[in-house]
Parts: C-alpha cells; structure tokens; sequence
C-alpha cells in the first residue's frame, strides 16, 4: 500500500506528540501536580496512530483509561488535555473529569472510560447511529486485551456483527490488565480468534509497527464504510509502565521489559522514513523539538490556568 509521505510524516509527528506528552505526565504526576489516578500510553504509541490516521473527523473513536494517545491521534488538543489533568477550569471537563473522562465529541471522541470495557456499548451506538442516518461513518473502538475479558465484549460484538454495524474493535494487547497476565486469563493463542465465534474477520498485527496497524485498520474500515459489518484487530505491544503512575511493577519480569523497550515503536519508524528518505534525521529532530515545545507550552496553559471554583461542583451534573 502506497500511504503519501506527508501522512508518514504526520504520523511520526503523532507518535512524538503521545509520547512527549506521557513522559512530561509522567513526571509532573511524579512532582505532585496532577491529581487522582493515571495510566499512561508510553510504548503503544503506534496503535492510535496507525488505526486514527485512517479516520475523517466526522468518525467516532471510543477510548479507555489509558485514553490520551487515542485523544491526540484523533486531534484532541493537547493543552486542554493537560489542563484537564491538572484539574484546571480550562481543560475539556472543566477541570471535574480529570484523565478518565475526556471527551470531544466535535471531533468525534466519544470518551475515555473509567469503566473497563465501557467503550464497546457505546461504540455499538455510534455505529448504529451512523447507518441509520445512512451515512458512510465509521467508529474505532479501542479496548484492553482485559477488556476483551468482559461481557461487554461478547455481548457487543456479536450485536455489531448480527447488525452488520461499522464498527472496528482494535485490541491493545500490552500483555497486562493491571497486574494479571493475559496467559492467565485465555487460552487462546492470539485474542483476534475470538471473531471466529462472531462469524466476522480478524487480524493480528504487530502494535508497535505503525504500517502495520494503519494497514490492518484501513482495510477493515473499508469493510465497514461499505456495510459489510465489523472487524477485530488485535494489536500486540507493551505497556512500559505500570498500570498507573507508581505502580512498581515487581510483577513484571526485567528481562521481558528490556526486550520490549528494544522494540521501541518511534526509533523503528524513524529508522524506517530515514532509510526510505521519507525524511531526514534533522527533519526528524525538528519535529522532537518542535512537539517538546507545544508540550512546553501546554505545562504552561495547565499550569497558569484557574482551579474551578467549587460552587461549580454541581454544573454539568445531568441526572
Ligand atoms: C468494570 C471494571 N472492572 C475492573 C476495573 C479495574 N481496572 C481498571 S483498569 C483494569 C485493567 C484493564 O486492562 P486492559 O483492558 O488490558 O487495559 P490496559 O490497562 O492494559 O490498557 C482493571 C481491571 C474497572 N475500572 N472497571
Ligand atoms: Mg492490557
């Protein structure tokens, strides 16, 4: 398949973004400016990347907790997001969301999601939605390979796959739900075989390799733009951190992390537009300090940002 340079070259800058974005999360969750639970994207960039660079602004993408690659590879500002986090008036809930409850439905993002497995009902009703408008719209539902565990899962790809609904499941395998290994929890050998119970098709790729994904993901949502019905896609890849921030992972064996961190998905790529001459490696570092300064600059739009006051507590609340 033949993807325009230009793309290639956004998509890096989308991996650089995620990933820049994480580390300076990371460290100020570390320094005790960001409030609650985080789980961060670091090592999987490539799946958000690779499956949103396929989409048109008018798709939908449901997320999960570990949301804010799949924000930004959708077009989500990063600023907003930051001050989101640090639980800022300006960020996209108001400051009252944090992390977990991201959305922006202007661009299609239906949410991060709390709640494991969340997002898949809620992709089955975009994607319903979208065909009985008769549209030619399209939703990426992006879950864990442990959420792949939860009857939400059964439940909504069977009704997506009866329903012929254009709908993408793309499975994060990261090898990990909280602190369970995956082999603990299934049998299979690789979690896309379970579409075979669900009559629709699958695939496996390698989730650190954007091309990959992209490919896989534009296949499959041809499939669904032309109402042929859903596919899953599993990704495989690592979680290089632990489940939230401060986690000590002791779970985790070292040498299994180390082989992972070698497969780094953005030096791989980068080797890859080099080689091809997509790019230059002074392109390529343009783009890491161009993206460090947009991040630079969202620390500080978060930072400098007021705290909601709190007789706002209760606005917004709809019930
Ligand atoms: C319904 C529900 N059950 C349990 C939890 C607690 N929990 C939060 S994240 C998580 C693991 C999810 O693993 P996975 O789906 O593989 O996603 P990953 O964290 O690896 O990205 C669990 C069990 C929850 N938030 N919601
Ligand atoms: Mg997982």
């Amino acid at each position: 398949m033949q993807i325009p340079h230009e793309k290639l070259i956004e998509m890096y800058r989308t991996m650089v973004r995620i990933r820049i974005f994480e580390e300076r999360v990371s460290k100020e969750f570390a320094a005790g400016n960001i409030p609650g639970f985080v789980h961060v994207y670091i090592g999987e960039e490539a799946i958000a990347t690779g499956a949103c660079a396929n989409l048109r602004q008018d798709d939908y993408i449901t997320s999960t907790h570990r949301g804010h690659g799949h924000l930004i590879a959708k077009g989500g500002r990063p600023d907003r997001m930051m001050a989101e986090l640090f639980g800022r008036k300006t960020g996209y809930c108001q400051g009252k969301g944090g992390s977990m409850h991201i959305a922006d439905t202007g661009l299609g993002i239906l949410g991060a999601n709390g709640i494991v497995g969340g997002g898949i009902p809620i992709a089955g009703g975009a994607a319903l939605s979208a065909q009985m408008r008769g549209t030619d719209q399209a939703v990426i539902c992006f879950l864990g390979d442990g959420a792949s565990n939860r009857g939400t899962f059964h439940e909504g790809v069977n009704m997506a796959s009866c329903w012929n609904l254009p709908v993408v499941y793309v499975i994060e395998n990261n090898l990990y739900a909280e602190k369970t290994r995956i082999t603990d929890t299934a049998r299979v050998a690789n979690l896309a075989d379970r579409a075979t119970a669900y009559g629709i098709p699958d695939v496996t790729v390698d989730g650190n390799d954007v091309i990959a994904v992209y490919e896989a993901v534009h296949e499959a949502l041809a499939r669904a733009r032309k109402g042929s019905g859903p596919t899953l896609v599993e990704c495989k890849t690592y979680r290089w951190h632990g489940h939230y921030e401060g986690d000590r992972q002791t779970y985790k064996p070292k040498e299994e992390a180390e082989d992972w961190q070698r497969r780094d998905p953005i030096p791989a790529f980068r080797r890859k537009l080099v080689e091809t001459r997509i790019f230059t490696p002074a392109d390529s570092e343009k783009i890491e300090r161009e993206v460090a300064e947009e991040i630079e600059s969202a620390v500080k739009f978060a930072r400098e940002s007021p705290f909601p006051n709190p007789e706002e507590t209760l606005q917004d609340v709809f019930a």
